[in-house]
């Protein structure tokens, strides 16, 4: 049934026998009629099929321990449990065309190498002896740190711990991808790499903040530096919350950037570090784009389209695009941080970003 809009420029057409057997002669074709699908394909405005999503940690937490004793990570690949949107279950997407999941390692376990078109990037939550190996660079990782694995790149993981599980959430742009028809997959010849004799190169190399090794040429499409730890990321973002309040919808924000281009750390994802200053309040907003957060510190709550959500450290939720959206940190004495990954890049890049503001009084809405 088609949708009808009793508006002029916009497809008004109501059916009658004859269109009917017009319609059903077109199908045999192939084919259909535009002003059938028109209202319902060029939407006023975006139309997510992801709902705002809410996953508290203290609810995921015994499901995802329990994974851990219920299958062998050698036959899972990856232990994982994905998180995925009521709206979006046909293509395993947290929001928008991105995936997300909790992966958990058992002490002393590793998984093997392999690599795909699909990027991803991991925030870890839990447990000392994190590793993963990304084109041969070991980098070494803990809570809050974030991590990379761009398009291509072989990775595999492993905990190294002897007695705590190792939990880190895993995002990736396979939606995406697959929406494109893109993706490819690939097992390491050897199911291990060798890595190098220095672990965390990359980040010994590039990770330095102010400092870029002269002379030296990156020719790939995403940071070269691939480990961010949180020390360096929580001080840069208390650093500038001293000379800054930040922006009225997200408080005090850093993005997450290769120190090759200063732009996003992969073409498809970008990541940022939002602090929340004590008793913060954001003005809310919408904008195109899909982001999922994760608390890396605090507690306090957003409202996502009209609704709260209370969350505390390691709770994840999800903005789809055009959700009006407002932060809060409940805690009059202490900062919070959100974590947060997007599609932003593609957005940008593609010029789709749009922004408005919400006007409580019911006023015009400024595009920013
Ligand atoms: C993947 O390669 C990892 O390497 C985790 O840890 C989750 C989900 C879908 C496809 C590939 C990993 C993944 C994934």
């Amino acid at each position: 049934m088609a949708k009808v809009e009793e508006i002029a420029g916009r497809a008004r057409v109501h059916d009658n026998a004859e269109l009917e057997d017009f319609y059903a002669r077109l199908d045999t074709v192939g084919s259909g009629a535009l002003w059938n699908v028109a209202n319902e394909i060029e939407p006023w405005y975006p139309q997510p099929k992801s709902v705002p999503m809410f996953w508290s940690y203290q609810r995921m937490r015994p499901l995802v321990v329990e994974s851990a004793s219920l299958v062998q990570g050698q036959d899972a690949g990856r232990r994982v449990i994905y998180l995925v949107n009521d709206g979006r279950r046909d293509i395993a997407a947290a929001v928008g065309l991105l995936y997300t999941g909790i992966q958990i390692m058992n002490p002393g376990e590793s998984m093997t190498a392999h690599r795909h078109a699909a990027s991803a990037l991991r925030f870890v939550i839990e447990g000392t002896g994190a590793w993963t190996i990304v084109d041969g660079d070991r980098l070494q990782v803990g809570p809050n740190d974030f991590a990379v694995t761009p398009s291509g790149t072989w990775h595999e993981h492993g905990n190294e711990a002897d007695d705590n599980y190792v939990i880190w959430q895993d995002g990736l742009d396979i939606p995406l991808v697959n929406a494109l028809d893109a993706n490819f997959y690939e097992v390491h010849p050897d199911l291990y790499q060798v890595p190098g004799k220095v672990n965390n190169t990359s980040i010994l190399t590039h990770g330095s903040g102010i400092l870029k090794p002269a002379n030296r040429n990156w020719g790939k499409p995403y940071s070269p530096l691939l480990g961010f730890p949180w020390e360096q990321t929580r001080d840069a973002l208390v650093n500038l919350s001293r000379v800054s309040d930040g922006t009225d919808h997200d408080g005090v924000i850093m993005e997450y950037v290769s120190p090759h281009t200063g732009g996003s750390v992969m073409p498809t994802m970008g990541a940022h570090m939002q602090m929340l200053k004590p008793g913060f309040a954001a003005k809310a907003h919408r904008h195109t784009g899909s982001v999922v957060y994760h608390v890396a510190e605090g507690f306090g709550h957003s409202i996502i389209d009209g609704r709260r959500y209370d969350w505390k450290e390691h709770d994840i939720f999800v903005v789809p695009s055009w959700s009006w959206h407002e932060h809060v940190n409940d805690d009059p004495a202490n900062p919070a941080f959100l974590f947060s990954f997007n599609d932003f890049p593609m957005i940008n890049s593609l010029s789709l970003f749009k922004e408005i503001e919400y006007d409580s009084n019911g006023g015009h809405q400024e595009l920013l």
